[in-house]
């Protein structure tokens, strides 16, 4: 019961239920893919795990299949909106996992950055 409501209160449980509408531009059942609502490039798509879990290595732990299905997404999204090239290298994109409050994480449900569609800096801030 307790973590019925605990989930229920996750903003990414509740785009991923459709229970909050989402800008939608990949899913399966188990994984979804949509807009940020503050874009960092012209391509900015975060791909989530519909099941809540809070970081990375929570997945990671209890289900890598899942994580496989993730990565994948994130990779079918890049090339949906035309990062990868024919070779599967150019133009290039990132993918960015924010992971705890020193790694910058605001959303406490995994949740992966496609970034694309500009020249990326280095190191990130
Ligand atoms: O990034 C959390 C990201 O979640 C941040 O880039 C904004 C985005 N966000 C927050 N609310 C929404 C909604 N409702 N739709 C789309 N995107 C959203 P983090 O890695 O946790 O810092």
């Amino acid at each position: 019961m307790a973590r019925v409501g605990r989930v229920s209160e996750c903003l990414f449980c509740r785009l991923g239920s459709g229970e909050i509408p989402a800008d939608v531009v990949w899913e399966t059942d188990r994984v979804l893919a949509f807009r940020d609502i503050d874009p960092q490039a012209p391509v900015h798509v975060l791909v989530i795990p519909r099941e809540h879990h809070a970081t990375l290595g929570a997945l990671a732990t209890s289900d890598p299949g899942l994580l496989g299905d993730v990565m994948a997404g994130a990779h079918a999204v890049a090339r949906q909106e035309g990062l990868v090239g024919a070779d599967g290298a150019e133009p290039g994109w990132r993918l960015v996992v924010n992971t705890g409050p020193a790694g910058g994480q605001v959303v406490h449900h995994v949740h992966l950055h496609v970034l694309g569609g500009r020249w990326m800096s280095w190191p990130p801030g």
